[in-house]
Parts: C-alpha cells; structure tokens; sequence
C-alpha cells in the first residue's frame, strides 16, 4: 500500500514503511555521513521506539542499514530507545541515548566496534540512573554531548514544574560517569515575547557557529509544538541567550532536528517532519514520518538562525524549465502551461507592489478548488503558506503557517521551493523557512500558478527543475 500512496514522498529520506520520527546519532565517518532515527518497525505510529539507520556520500541518496538499537526486556531501554546523538569517543563510535522504561527516561550508552552497523549496550546502563534530586521536574529526556578542554559535557532537556522549559549540564571524563553541575538556562514559561518557549525542552543542541553559540531545543507541551533557536553567548558553563526565534514556522513539521559538523566544516541540520493527516489515514497508508532536506546551518547579519537547503541537492534535477520575467496583474491567478507536477524544485524571485501581495500556487487544480498558496504580503511583511484549499479533504491539516519577513527596500522576494507531494520546504530570501504537509486528493493537483493582489506584481523569473531520485 506505502508504494501507491500518492502522498508518498519521493526523494525526501523515510524508512521503507512504519513509523519515523526524530533524527538521531547524526555523524561523518570515514567519510560516510550516517544517521539514525527514531523508528517503529512494528506500524506507523509511535510505540516501542527503535533506532533506524542509513548511510550517504552525498546526503541525498541513502542506504538502509538494519536496525541499530533494539530495546531489550528487563534493560533500561526495555520500552524503548529514545533520542540521542553519537560521539567519536577517540576512535570508539558511541551512542548516548534516553532509554525508556516505565515511562521515565535514562541516559543510556552503547559503543559499536564494526564502523557504526552493530552496537553494544553498556553494562552499567543507566549511566545517569537518576535526576538531580532537588529539581520537581516536568520531563526528563534527550541528550547532546560535546567535548570541551579535557572533559565530556552534556545537555540533558527537561522542564521545572511552575517554571518553565530547561537543559541540564552534565560533566565527564570518560562518558559513563557524569557529574550534573547546574541548568546551562532555565526558560520562563509565562513569557510570551518574543515566542513562548514552554514547560518542557526536547532533544537540545548545542554548539558556536559563526562566532556565536546556539541552542536549539523542541517545545513541548504535551506534544510537539516547534523548534525554537536561541544565539547567544557561552562563557563560565552558562549561557546568555539573545535572540529567539522559531527555527522554521512550519511548527511541528520541523520538529526534534539535530546538527553536526560534517568535514567540510559545515554545520548540517535534519529535522522530523510530522504528518498533517489523522492517525487513520496513517494507518492506512502504512508510514508515517518524513525526514527534512538537509540543511546548513548559518547565523544571518542580525543575528538570527538561518537553514539552506544543501548545494548536494542538485543531483535530484532533471527537466529543467525556465520562465521569463511577466507582469502579474493584480486580482488575477496566472496559470504557468509549461510548469507542472508533484515533485519539483523551484526558484522564484518575485517583486511584490508596494503593501501588496504576491505568490505562487503549486499542487492547485485546473479549476483551482485544490492550491496552496505562498504568498508574502509586504503591508504585513509575513510569508504565509496557506493550506486552507490544499486538500479537499476536510480531515487533513489545513492551519496556516505564516513567518515574519522584512525585505529591504529593493530586495524582491526570494523564494527556494522543494515540493515532493505531501511535502513542502519553503526557503525564502535565505533566512527563513516553512516546512508543511499537503494532501491534495484529485491526481490532476498539479499546476503551478503566480498571483497578485492590492496592485500589479513582477516575476523577475522562476527556474523549475522535475526532481528524481536516481
Ligand atoms: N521523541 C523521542 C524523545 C523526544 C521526542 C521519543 C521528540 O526522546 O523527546 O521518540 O519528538
């Protein structure tokens, strides 16, 4: 059934069937760049959790390994083998996990000495059996590891009850033996600006880029809501955040990422993308779960956390189809002949009228009752990915997503779109991004579409390339 499912994406990572949700243990070794993720080999819902593996060259095509971590009866990760990340302990690969059990989580750990295929759990797991005594917390999950001088550190998320969402800091030297010293930060959840940062922080990450330290965390309330981003500094085992920002406003379809450096010094990010379609229609199609484009990392000249899709990318195009500047009149949809289909990439550079709105339509329908809509409206300078028409099927997720995007005077409106059928990555002006659902029903929802409204826009030009996985 996962083969016919028409909302099945085509070039995106996703395990072969069932279940999928965090990226975990992202590394380059020996060249190889792998990763894990969290992975239900029993259904496509979330259960007794797995970790799942693949390979890559290039970031784009992946091999299937089997399944890495396999929770174990009587063990700390008896119901399940929740998220983690993996270090290169001085040439010994090791995965620092949550093992879960009775519903609590436990840092576990497990060494692999084959290159990364079969792992061994640690006698002694737990490594951290229990939480600092003295803390009521919400939550208690979700590891990143870093070295720094001659010690392991480590980021343990959580939540304070009545307070808000916070990270743990942990010390090591020998990545079984751990020391908690104090929160790294302690969020408050009864602040609403400049975003709400929650009770409760997942799968935490943490590094410098660009002269500055991020953290990023998940916020959780209950369940998933969206990643959150914070640039600041670092100094004494504490950090001074400055910024905040929703890493991509597609909420909790860019969930749980994680980052590495990969050789090229570059800093890589893969998020989860969750379904916007019912636990039914998951069951039904036997999957569930996408895995994000891989992304760089950068930190933009304000000082914001910005994600580009990776130059890698481009061995997924074909067919390649240029359309030429035209006036886009205001109040009118104008159908592109020659652009269609339901997995693309497009670039798009579009000057919207003064306080006007200006966009594209993809996946709409000739008679235009299935459409999303990207659109930027410069009287609200918001970037709007609007699925209120994207599917005629009332049960899918129709919410808006919109993000904040201030254009500079004479700066048209930049937008990277890899559309892959139920799948949609907006990337604009590079330092923003929208990652969203879609289920149009009828098989001819595939025409591209430019619009404008309060005034005549501009299409500089749209470059659309058919994608393929080879
Ligand atoms: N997913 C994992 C947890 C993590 C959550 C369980 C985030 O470790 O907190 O599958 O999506």
């Amino acid at each position: 059934p996962a083969a016919a499912d028409p909302h099945r994406p085509r070039y995106h990572f996703l395990p072969p069937a069932n279940w999928l949700n965090d990226p975990n243990g992202l590394i380059q070794w020996n060249g190889e760049y792998h990763m894990f993720y969290q992975y239900n080999p029993n259904g496509p819902f979330h259960s007794t959790i797995h970790w799942g593996h693949a390979v890559s060259t290039d970031l784009v095509h992946w091999r299937h390994l089997s399944i890495a971590l396999t929770p174990e009866a009587g063990t700390a990760d008896e119901d399940g083998c929740w998220s983690g990340v993996a270090v290169d302990d001085n040439g010994i690969p090791t995965l620092i996990y949550s093992g879960n059990r009775d519903g609590e989580q436990r840092a576990c750990l497990a060494t692999s000495t084959d290159g990364l295929v079969t792992w061994q759990k640690y006698g002694d797991n737990p490594i951290i059996p229990v939480p600092p005594p003295d803390l009521d917390l919400v939550q208690y999950r979700d590891h990143t590891v870093w070295r720094e001088d001659d010690a392991w550190y480590q980021l343990m998320g959580a939540g304070l009850e009545g307070q808000g969402g916070t990270v743990l800091l942990y010390r090591s030297t020998d990545l079984r033996h751990w020391e908690y010293l104090h929160p790294l930060l302690v969020g408050d959840a009864h602040r609403y600006t400049p975003i709400w940062l929650g009770p409760m922080w997942e799968c935490p990450d943490f590094y410098s880029l660009g002269g500055r330290q991020i953290l990023t965390i998940a916020v959780w309330d209950h369940q998933p809501q969206y990643s959150a981003a914070m640039v600041g500094d670092y100094r004494d085992h504490r950090f001074i955040p400055e910024i905040e920002h929703k890493l991509d406003y597609g909420d909790r379809h860019f969930y749980a990422p994680q980052s590495f450096t990969d050789a090229q010094c570059r800093r890589i990010i893969f998020g989860w993308i969750h379904e916007g379609r019912g636990a039914e229609a998951q069951l039904a199609a036997g999957w569930s779960g996408v895995m994000s484009l891989p992304r760089v990392l950068s930190v933009g000249s304000n000082g914001p956390v910005c994600m580009q899709p990776v130059p890698e990318l481009a061995a997924l195009r074909a067919e390649h189809t240029h359309t030429a500047a035209i006036d886009m009149p205001s109040g009118q949809v104008v159908v592109l002949p020659d652009v269609s289909g339901d997995t693309l990439e497009l670039i798009v550079e579009l000057v919207p009228a003064r306080e006007g709105l200006c966009g594209i339509m993809v996946r709409r329908s000739p008679d235009g009752s299935e459409h999303t809509q990207i659109t930027y409206d410069a009287a609200l300078r918001q970037l709007v990915v609007d699925r209120s028409h994207a599917s005629l099927d009332s049960t899918t997720d129709h919410t808006m997503h919109v993000a904040p995007l201030i254009l500079e005077p004479d700066e048209p409106l930049r937008l990277h779109i890899f559309l892959d059928r139920s799948v949609l990555e907006v990337f604009a002006n590079d330092r923003i991004s929208i990652t969203s659902r879609i289920y149009p029903t009828r098989a001819d929802s595939t025409c591209v579409a430019l619009l404008a409204e309060r005034g005549e826009a501009q299409l500089v030009g749209l470059d659309t390339w058919q994608l393929q996985m080879s």
